[in-house]
């Protein structure tokens, strides 16, 4: 039998408010892939709509973590980076991509620091330093449109998006160093939103929508992030993957919407695990 898929996690645990690790290792496990986690820092919340909260930061934990695995002889078929506890982490990440990284470990970068417009609470243009360092190394990148704007150093927009406009951004983000590029928060008209994903080596560029659901949701970019690193570690195509992860992500803030469910607690995506597993499964092979 195959050895099991795995992935490396590395993000935050942020207690309660549904994101980082809350959200990757339930959401990679459903799609039948161990997920190891290196938590990057340990918080009673997220950062969003909290105040309060407690935060650890773990930078001297991660690479003796990695060398433990290394020591293990574990192999990863993804890593896949989120927030990091501190803009100097990133030094500590790349040194784990190379210390754990082989042919086949897909490395996707989700750099994860601001959105409509703004950056995280206590987070500024050291942590875009950051992640630009490591950009580089990635096969792939997830940004938002803020976080997009902000690795390119030009000026934030709101949407609805032109087609001339997204295409190059996501040609532009390539430039940074990833082969391919997916975006967030896509529009090209008022009530829909999605995805959208480009390959430098096809020229090619894909995009999935849905119609968009009121309000504003908390920890979505990490689900369509775990979402999508599951599908693409499960062998599916990249648009297919796109697809897949934005209708977990429109199916749990329908849920979430429907029940009130208030913002800074994550959307509900629980109840939506099993028809993700049942996506994945469909999608795989085909
Ligand atoms: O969902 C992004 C995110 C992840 N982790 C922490 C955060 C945020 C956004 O605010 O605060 C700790």
């Amino acid at each position: 039998m195959e050895r099991l898929k795995r992935v490396l996690a590395i993000h935050d645990l942020s207690g309660f408010g549904k994101c980082s690790l809350t959200v990757a290792l339930p959401v990679i496990s459903v799609a039948g892939i161990e997920c190891t986690c290196m938590p990057t820092a340990i918080l009673s919340t997220h950062t969003g709509g909290f105040t309060g909260y407690t935060f650890k930061d773990l930078s001297e934990d991660l690479y003796p973590m990695a060398k433990h695995w290394e020591s293990l002889g574990l192999e990863f078929d993804a890593i896949y980076i989120g927030y990091l506890g501190s803009s100097s982490q990133a030094r500590s990440v790349e040194n784990i991509i190379t210390l754990l990284k082989d042919d086949k470990t897909l490395v996707i970068i989700d750099p994860v620091m601001a959105d409509n417009g703004e950056y995280y609470t206590g987070l500024d243009e050291e942590m875009c330093k950051g992640f630009l360092s490591i950009c580089e190394f990635a096969d792939i990148i997830t940004p938002n449109f803020t976080e997009a704007t902000l690795l390119l150093g030009e000026k934030y927009i709101e949407p609805p998006y032109t087609n001339e406009y997204v295409e190059g951004l996501l040609k532009r983000l390539s430039d940074l160093g990833p082969s391919k590029v997916v975006l967030t928060g896509v529009s090209f008209k008022e009530g829909e939103v999605g995805a959208a994903s480009y390959d430098r080596v096809t020229n090619e560029i894909n995009y999935a929508f849905t119609k968009r659901t009121p309000g504003s949701y908390h920890g979505t970019g990490d689900l369509f992030g775990s979402a999508f690193v599951a599908a693409m570690v499960r062998g599916i195509n990249i648009n297919k993957s796109i697809k897949i992860a934005v209708d977990l992500v429109k199916a749990s803030i329908d849920i979430t919407y429907k029940r009130g469910t208030p913002s800074n607690y994550g959307v509900d995506f629980e109840s939506r695990l099993q028809q993700f597993s049942i996506d994945i499964q469909n999608n795989i092979n085909k």
